[in-house]
């Protein structure tokens, strides 16, 4: 079967590599339960991100913009890592001297940092924090705010979610230490369409570096054409497989 001999390439490069970047999108916490941007059921076929997650949007009408954050902070705060986080953590115990492991993800769910990932850039912010609009203060949230909008208790002013919305630019430091993990020799692209920029363009920017590039994904996707492998399935059951980890063993790291 295809997969198995493209699954034993893989295997075969990560004995032998001595780094391994990972950017991940939210296909790998589909398997928690959480909806994707694009799948069907997707949170964009309900509301369209391209409105709603931006600054305009917020700017307009703040307190509509923070019930479809509070609706997904309802569902990220039910859902658990799943074997696809665990799979990555491992990789990260793995791959333990400095600079060797680096996962970056374009989620704000959080899952990565719950299920015990420590090396993680996250490109797109947290939906657990807020940022003040007045004083930028940052804090962290452990549960959708009683009163939506939020304002803050320092200086009065509307408190943002800390994510980064479309036609915002990323934190300049996320971006130079995304780029540094393309220098690497495995790149693994995991749940992702491919379609945000410039978060995609670090799959083609570790192309460009050299760098073995795997896709992980349910479906062909914006990257297809550039990687070197795309492994077709469940990002648990293909990371598990890559990784020769026992199901019993994925969840004790
Ligand atoms: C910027 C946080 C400039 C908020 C998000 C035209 C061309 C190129 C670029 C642009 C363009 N027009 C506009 C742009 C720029 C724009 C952009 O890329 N737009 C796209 C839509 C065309 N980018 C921006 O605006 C960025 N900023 O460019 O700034 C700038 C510079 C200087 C000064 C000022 C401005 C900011 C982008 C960040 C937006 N914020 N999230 C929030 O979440 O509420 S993006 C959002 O989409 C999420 O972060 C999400 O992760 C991300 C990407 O989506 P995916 O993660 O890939 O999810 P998707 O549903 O698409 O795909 C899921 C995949 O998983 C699928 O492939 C599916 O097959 C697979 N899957 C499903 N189940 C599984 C699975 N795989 C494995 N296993 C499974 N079980
Ligand atoms: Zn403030």
């Amino acid at each position: 079967m295809k997969i198995s001999t493209d699954l034993k390439l893989v295997q075969a490069r990560l004995q032998s590599a001595k780094r391994v970047s990972a950017l991940t999108g939210a296909g790998i916490s589909a398997e928690s339960g959480i909806p994707t941007f694009r799948d069907k059921g997707g949170i964009w076929e309900k509301f369209d991100p391209s409105k709603l997650a931006t600054p305009e949007a917020f700017a307009k009408d703040p307190k509509h913009v923070w019930e479809w954050y509070a609706l997904r902070m309802q569902a990220i705060r039910e859902a658990k890592p799943n074997a696809a986080h665990h799979a990555l953590v491992h990789l990260e115990k793995r791959f333990s001297t400095p600079n060797s492991f680096q996962l970056i993800t374009q989620n704000i769910d959080n899952l990565h940092r719950t299920a015990g990932s420590q090396n993680l850039i996250e490109l797109h912010g947290n939906i657990w924090r807020t940022r003040c609009l007045g004083c930028k203060v940052i804090r962290s949230l452990s549960a959708v705010p009683d009163v939506l909008p939020p304002y803050c208790l320092d200086c009065g002013n509307l408190l943002r979610p800390d994510v980064v919305w479309f036609g915002e630019a990323l934190d300049p430091q996320a971006i130079v230490d995304a780029e540094a993990a393309c220098e690497t020799d495995i790149f693994l692209v995991i749940g992702t369409s491919g379609e945000v920029w410039p978060a995609a363009g670090l799959a083609h920017q570790a192309k460009r570096a050299g760098a073995f590039v795997v896709e992980v994904n349910t479906q062909r996707t914006a990257l297809s054409e550039i990687v070197d492998i795309s492994l077709l399935g469940k990002a648990g059951e293909i990371l598990e497989k890559i990784m020769g980890i026992k199901e019993e063993d994925l969840f004790s790291h």
